[in-house]
């Protein structure tokens, strides 16, 4: 089956925000901000920007019939900045105009006096001067004090990770036109067509059902569309609905990026214990994450960060505490992954350090100390079909890495100024939303009299493929041609309370709402069935789109079923509701079973570096992956590619760098470098692990979104080995993105004192 978007995309018939034609009349919206990151608003003068031609209106925080209130998970976010503002771009003011260009002049007109307070850009100088958004969270597990005592080896050391940008094809933006009776469309680019339904109204002061959002597709998302879309079609509801007219947002990348917030840096210590024969007895850690200005999801975020932090390892005795800095910046959000990898790249970074100093290979303590059946994870949840050491294995086999080892080996002492490096990385990561009441979806289903069929769901299109997958599901529940069904688009009235398409779960939590009307459809037609054909029920099947009577065909195919049924006054339509079972968290203990299921892989990542230049290219990225049983193994790897690109995008080059004032210096694609065709892996092979799959995934087939990003941390690690394999005492600190101006520094310097770094 292929992505059935696909001729649309390549067409460019497939339609995105950009593309939905304008209605007459239609205003253009773009919002000012804050040119300071932290101080008092003194005085706010639009009037001057208000007159120039073409301007409609000036909207500010005073115009808010509701509630300037724009925070999911704590109060502490604003529409429009009014007393203070908190980072550079920080909207506090909202231009309607005729046009884009009279909008973006008056901009340039608007003033603002402040009164200038020191911005804080850095996590732990926040921590130190008790900024934080939300109370810190411990996780633990054995008993750490007593374990240290027991290991035979102790290190300690620092790992910080950068920021990243989201860079979506397609940036945030809305278009919202009033409908008749003061009810208001918005076609919003979001993950979270509910999010944004709840907060316009909230900040409309409306109820949820005079607001409709409609999602057709997303120009790509990777978690920033999940709170982050949130904003820009609230200020385009508050526009339509006081002009009464259309009114559209569309950020220009330069806005996007200084506006919205991105990954979370973190910055965090860690102390890790080995025994002699190399088993991890006690890892303790601070972690100190980039929150920016306001909460949006970090606390969530945090949660995921504390659950990853031993990745694919069983260590008994752990302590993690993680702290939620407020920072001068914009406020960080979710990007795939969401906080996983950040906590999985300290974890790497301690075994690397500790494999460093004991001088032998991480990937001896690596597999050492891999997760096994029943072990269980420090937050309690006992791991069950687990696949790390299999895939590991079948890396180790399937990719002759011992080979490629020695290779690598004779290659380094045959090249004095060009070094190979190899990195293992294992990935397991957990899968639901880890706020329980996330984990919920619904479908509707109409059957129409000639038997095609229209699906509905909360699920988001963004380019992963969910709607494929989701006509999948329908085509092969009811066993009727992919062709005969039709998957539209997202919109809040015809299916409600939505969970953001997030969490990698769009497919699981969807398809299993989607399944559950099949299930009563189908009970119903084989009712209409056996009422036809005079015989009882448990005997009928549908079988490509003829029914069968005990496995024998009949004359009775799907269409004229779905006829007699309409005629015989039975309802063609049904809502399905799917809720995760088993799931339960107790946070007063950190401790229950979080998370559905985990997907399990490895890679094993080579990389080559030009140790004259500090050039370098990831030459291969060898995976395998556990897919369970794919419903799409074409978008299932396609997801992988992605990811791991975006992962060794984080690691290596995408380096975001804001000045001591706050001011996003890497603002454009000139100064931030994303991996482009020549920076991806020369190869990149990933083979499917054969698993059964487990049954909390709809149809066996695991989730597959964000798991694979985190391959990519094994590019850092690589790299790191191949600056080794030139300068064993070269000094590189265990600070992600390993740019090729950080490999260059560091291929020449030596340790400073030995065993700190
Ligand atoms: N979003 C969210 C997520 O709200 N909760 C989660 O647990 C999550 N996990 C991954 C990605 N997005
Ligand atoms: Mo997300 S990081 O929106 O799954």
């Amino acid at each position: 089956m292929n992505n059935i978007d696909a001729i649309g995309h390549v067409t460019g018939q497939s339609v995105y925000l950009d593309d939905i034609p304008l209605q007459e009349g239609t205003l253009h919206a773009l919002a000012f901000g804050s040119d300071i990151a932290n101080g008092k608003i003194i005085s706010l003068d639009v009037q001057t920007a208000e007159n120039f031609s073409g301007v409609i209106k000036i909207f500010t925080a005073k115009d808010i019939p509701g509630e300037n209130r724009i925070g999911g998970i704590i109060d502490d976010e604003v529409l429009f900045a009014r007393d203070e503002v908190l980072y550079i771009g920080q909207p506090i003011a909202l231009i309607v105009a005729k046009d884009d260009y009279s909008a973006r002049k008056a901009r340039k007109l608007i003033k603002v006096t402040y009164e200038e307070r020191e911005a804080i850009t850095d996590p732990r100088e926040a921590k130190e001067k008790g900024l934080l958004l939300f109370p810190p969270r411990t996780f633990e597990s054995g008993n750490i004090e007593d374990a240290w005592s027991k290991c035979d080896h102790v290190f300690e050391g620092r790992a910080d990770t950068g920021g990243q940008e989201h860079l979506y094809i397609e940036t945030q933006g809305a278009y919202v036109y009033p409908l008749e009776n003061e009810n208001l469309k918005v076609h919003s680019s979001t993950q979270g067509p509910t999010v944004v339904q709840k907060t316009i109204a909230r900040v409309l002061g409306l109820p949820m059902h005079r607001i409709e959002v409609s999602v057709t597709r997303l120009g790509g998302a990777f978690g920033g569309k999940e709170d982050q879309a949130t904003a820009w079609a609230c200020m385009a509801a508050l526009a339509s609905r006081k002009l009464h007219k259309p009114v559209k947002i569309s950020l220009s990348r330069p806005d996007d990026m200084v506006m919205t917030g991105k990954r979370h840096p973190y910055s965090s210590d860690f102390r890790i214990g080995l025994t002699k024969d190399l088993k991890i007895l006690a890892f303790e850690t601070t972690l100190f994450q980039n929150g920016g200005a306001a909460t949006d999801l970090s606390p969530a975020i945090i949660g995921r960060s504390l659950f990853h932090i031993t990745n694919s390892y069983h260590i008994p005795n752990v302590r993690a505490t993680a702290y939620s800095c407020k920072t001068n910046l914009p406020p960080f959000t979710a990007f795939r992954g969401f906080g996983g990898p950040q906590a999985m790249f300290v974890i790497e970074a301690a075994i690397a350090k500790a494999a460093e100093l004991l001088n032998i290979p991480a990937r001896i303590i690596q597999e050492k100390n891999l997760i096994k059946e029943n072990d269980v994870f420090h937050y309690g949840q006992t791991a069950k079909n687990v696949h790390a050491a299999k895939s590991w294995r079948e890396v180790l086999n399937q990719f002759q890495v011992e080979n490629n080892t020695k290779e690598i080996e004779d290659f380094n002492a045959q090249n004095p100024t060009v070094k190979k490096g190899l990195a293992m990385m294992p990935v397991c990561f957990g899968i639901s939303f880890t706020k329980i009441p996330m984990n919920q979806a619904r479908a509707l289903i109409h059957i129409y009299q000639d038997g095609s069929v229209g699906v509905s769901t909360g699920a988001v299109e963004m380019g992963q493929g969910v709607n494929t997958k989701l006509l999948q599901i329908a085509s092969q529940f009811f066993s009727i041609s992919p062709a005969k069904v039709k998957i539209e688009t997202t919109n809040t009235t015809r299916v409600a309370n939505t969970s953001p398409t997030a969490a990698s779960s769009g497919a699981d939590l969807n398809g299993n709402a989607l399944l559950d009307a099949c299930d009563k459809l189908l009970l119903r037609l084989k009712k209409t069935a056996s009422k036809t054909l005079k015989t009882d029920i448990g005997s009928i099947e549908i079988i490509d789109e003829i029914v069968f009577v005990s496995g024998k065909a009949t004359s009775l195919k799907w269409k004229k079923l779905i006829e007699t049924a309409f005629l015989d006054r039975v309802s063609l339509s049904a809502v399905g509701h799917y809720a995760t079972p088993v799931i339960y968290f107790d946070k007063t203990v950190e401790k229950g079973r979080p998370f559905a299921y985990h997907v399990y892989g490895t890679a094993a990542i080579t990389a080559k570096l030009d140790c004259l230049r500090g050039i370098y290219s990831i030459e291969k990225v060898q995976i395998v992956h556990d897919f369970g049983n794919s419903l799409n193994l074409m978008i299932d790897l396609g997801q992988v590619e992605g990811a791991v690109v975006q992962g060794i995008g984080w690691m290596t080059m995408e380096e975001l760098r804001f000045s001591k004032k706050g001011e996003l210096l890497s603002n454009s694609l000139s100064t931030y470098k994303v991996p482009d065709i020549y920076a991806a892996p020369e190869t990149i092979e990933c083979k499917a692990l054969e698993t059964e799959g487990p049954e909390l995934a709809v149809l066996r087939s695991k989730a597959v979104g964000e798991p694979p990003l985190m391959y990519g941390i094994g590019a850092y690690f690589a790299l790191r080995n191949a600056i080794r394999a030139f300068n064993p005492e070269a000094h590189i600190g265990f600070d992600a993105p390993l740019t090729p101006e950080k490999v260059l520094l560091s291929l020449y310097s030596v340790t400073k004192v030995a065993g700190t770094m």
